[in-house]
């Protein structure tokens, strides 16, 4: 069991962090739409080799979250992905989880899939070269919402999910995204993030999972995105570190956020006052989709084969995801 201790802090080691990298076909269409790429097998595996091949991916990701497909698939070089990954010091991840469904009993909320058969997958992907797994929770905040229901049912499918994936010694990520989607105030999301995350850990111990052995990756305490509230980034990571300080238990060793629809400068600057204030044990870092690939995203689609070009913009946001990682940041680095 401490293997999997040691792969949980390699991931996250000296301020190295997650890519996110894991958008099913629908999510990946949806980012490739925006910027008018067609969405084939082949540009989606040109836009990830191109990540996957950058120079940061040795300096600054621990770990890369693969979907389905990506994982199958075979690089220009002729290099299976996971291969490529471990060639450039990280370590590959998947994501087992097969969606948010409707959650039936409360159909305005949703309900994470993936337990059916998910013990054979494991065996898979373990085969293919994963070292850690993903499955994602989401709630969102409303008058009477996140439900005790859909609070109770989540908590329930993770904890499940966990304990295959380490009788399968793998890492699970375990994350419960509390949106940032409403009207709703900080706190909120600070009360709402508090009951999930509590609600997890009581199912994750029932279910007899390592807490050694996991990262949690949960989002950040803010605001509702179309809340009239603003506060700074200072009360974030104030709010941020103590929600978790009094939800997660103390094994547990590290945390990697997820950026939950927050600029690329906001997920960083957050992060970097989250460790700054960090008097925890606790490993700080992030697991960033959307805030480590936006920009790469939007340069690489203005002319595909630019690989250096767009192996550089990602770079720079992976480096700076990095410093804020260990609380070295600052705004002028980002000139
Ligand atoms: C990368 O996006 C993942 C979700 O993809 P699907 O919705 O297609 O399954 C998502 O789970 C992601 O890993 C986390 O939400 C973090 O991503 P952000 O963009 O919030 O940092």
């Amino acid at each position: 069991m401490s293997e999997l201790n040691n792969i949980a802090i390699s991931i996250l080691d000296k301020g190295k962090g997650i890519l996110a990298a894991d958008e099913s076909t629908g999510t990946m269409t949806k980012r490739l739409d925006s910027v008018n790429v067609p969405s084939t097998q082949e540009n989606r595996l040109l836009f990830r080799e191109t990540l996957f091949s950058a120079s940061s991916m040795t300096e600054c990701i621990g770990g890369v979250i693969l979907y389905d497909e990506t994982i199958k698939q075979i690089t220009s070089k002729k290099n299976k992905i996971p291969e490529l990954i471990l060639k450039m010091g990280s370590i590959p991840g998947i994501k087992v989880d097969t969606g948010a469904k409707v959650l039936a009993g409360s159909p305005d909320e949703k309900i994470t899939e993936g337990l059916d058969g998910l013990r054979e997958r494991l065996k898979e992907y373990y085969k293919l070269g994963a070292k850690f797994t993903k499955w994602r929770g989401v709630y969102n905040i409303s008058k009477n919402y996140p439900s005790k229901l859909s609070i109770q049912a989540n908590a329930h499918a993770l904890a499940r999910y966990s304990s295959l994936v380490q009788e399968c010694n793998m890492v699970p990520i375990v994350e419960p995204e509390v949106l940032m989607d409403g009207e709703h105030s900080s706190k909120e999301c600070y009360e709402k993030t508090s009951e999930v995350i509590k609600k997890c850990f009581d199912e994750l111990i029932l279910h007899k999972v390592n807490l050694k052995g996991i990262i949690l990756k949960p989002n950040m305490i803010l605001p509702g995105n179309k809340s009239k509230e603003k506060i700074s980034n200072e009360e974030v990571a104030k709010l941020t570190l103590e929600c978790l300080k009094n939800s997660v238990p103390s094994e547990v060793p590290g945390i990697a956020f997820l950026s939950g629809g927050q600029s690329e400068l906001e997920a960083t600057e957050n992060l970097n006052l989250i460790n700054k204030y960090n008097n925890s044990n606790f490993i700080m870092s992030y697991s960033y989709g959307r805030a480590l690939q936006h920009s790469a995203l939007r340069f690489w689609s203005k002319d595909i084969q630019n690989i250096e070009g767009t192996q550089k913009i990602f770079n720079h946001r992976a480096k700076m995801n990095t410093l804020a990682s260990q609380g070295k940041w600052s705004k002028d680095l980002e000139n």
